[in-house]
């Protein structure tokens, strides 16, 4: 067996074997997976359907349109762009459609739940443009008045809601009627949440924003990709020619098709229910932590995060670590008024979309907080723990069959 051979089976071992609890990682379906590795790779087809650079595009056309128009259909919007290759690049194109360089994007920043993109030090986000930041309350919620405020004093070009490590419900209406007044636009990356909004668990930003980001690959359990909507054909006009020629070449087709399979996917009354699975066993999980006296964040959603440094006297990387010798893979995260460096952090995110897509259940949601709680709190070792979760897994689905 060559080598690739060999780390894809270890990839796929490692995968069945443990627990998977990072928030933003699903398991894609069988359908998705065949549609990524497809012949549609081999394609060029720069440009959009019916307006190409290259001869022999027939096929592609009718898959992207058909992407496009599903894609509107999940989230009720009139346009769509489905070429970015993620949500990154979905982020850089929609503020190159909308603002100048130097203009002021107001946003939440990396440490109280937002993205890299959303104006970290580190990200092409701060180098082009001033960010400014609104903040969480003392609860660990948005704080809509100190927003509201923020806005009036700062005047940006841009608020943008939307968040990697927010646990609760976000009111777009409000936000978006704050940016209305201050002659703002009006953006949401809904890459977390955006599962849960096209099962109808969660508002729907599309009808208060001027445009909505997302990625396709974690709650909405597609292939790994990036995805722009938005209501106006002067707005689709800007993010298309932001896309292409402004930001990136030739569309990855083979991965546009498996958008289209996973929006097919995300209709059926089977992902309803798979979400509202999600949403029920993140709650169930997070109740039983506090119940065992650790400290996490409420949940409205697919995920929560625990304070390890309070619950258990550790940095969030020392808890990522030692629960990866158990087979339980999750990521360090900053908490709210997080003392620590993003490398070490105070706490852990946990999120439910990947496990329930194996079939979790309530109670195997609760005896995986069960697990953690047990391995950080010294009762137990790696090793006892690593065979509760081999028990655990065995029971789950095989991810290679979904
Ligand atoms: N890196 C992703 C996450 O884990 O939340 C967001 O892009």
């Amino acid at each position: 067996m060559d080598d690739l051979r060999l780390f894809l089976k270890d990839e796929t071992k490692r995968q069945n074997e443990g627990l998977e609890l990072i928030a933003s990682e699903n398991f894609a379906s069988v359908k998705v997976r065949e549609l990524c590795g497809s012949i549609l790779t081999n394609k060029y087809a720069e440009g959009f359907p019916g307006k190409r650079y290259y001869g022999g595009c027939q096929n592609i056309d009718k898959i992207e349109q058909l992407a496009i128009d599903l894609a509107c259909k999940v989230f009720g919007s009139k346009f769509a762009n489905v070429q970015p290759h993620s949500g990154s690049s979905a982020n850089m194109i929609a503020y190159a459609a909308l603002l100048n360089p130097g203009d002021t994007i107001l946003s939440l920043s990396l440490d109280e739940g937002g993205h890299l993109t959303h104006g970290s030090p580190v990200s092409f986000s701060s180098r082009y443009y001033k960010i400014q930041h609104y903040h969480l309350n003392a609860l660990g919620h948005i704080d809509y008045e100190g927003l509201a405020k923020i806005a009036q004093e700062v005047k940006p070009q841009l608020i943008l809601a939307g968040f990697s490590a927010y646990p609760y419900e976000i009111d777009f209406q409000r936000i978006g009627a704050i940016a209305k007044e201050n002659g703002a636009y009006f953006m949401v990356d809904m890459a977390h949440i955006a599962g849960l909004i096209a099962a109808g668990y969660h508002q729907n930003p599309v009808p208060f924003a001027d445009v909505v980001t997302s990625t396709t690959h974690k709650t909405l359990r597609g292939p790994r990709g990036g995805l722009i909507l938005c209501n106006t054909e002067e707005m689709n006009k800007k993010i298309n020619f932001a896309c292409f020629p402004g930001h990136q070449g030739g569309p990855l087709e083979n991965i546009i098709a498996a958008k289209a399979q996973c929006f097919l996917e995300a209709l059926t009354p089977e992902y309803k229910e798979y979400i509202k699975g999600v949403v029920e066993n993140t709650k169930a999980c997070a109740e039983r932590f506090q119940e065992l006296g650790a400290t996490v964040s409420g949940t409205q959603t697919h995920l929560f995060l625990v304070d390890t440094k309070r619950s258990y006297g550790m940095t969030g990387y020392d808890a990522q670590h030692l629960l990866e010798e158990a087979l339980i893979t999750l990521n360090k995260n900053m908490i709210p008024g997080d003392t620590e460096k993003p490398s070490k952090t105070s706490g852990i995110r946990i999120g439910f979309a990947a496990l329930t897509t194996r079939g979790c259940t309530l109670e195997t949601a609760r005896a995986v907080a069960e697990i953690i709680h047990a391995v950080l709190a010294g009762q137990i070792s790696t090793e006892v723990a690593k065979r509760r979760v081999r028990r655990i897994s065995s029971k789950l689905k095989d991810v290679t069959t979904l």
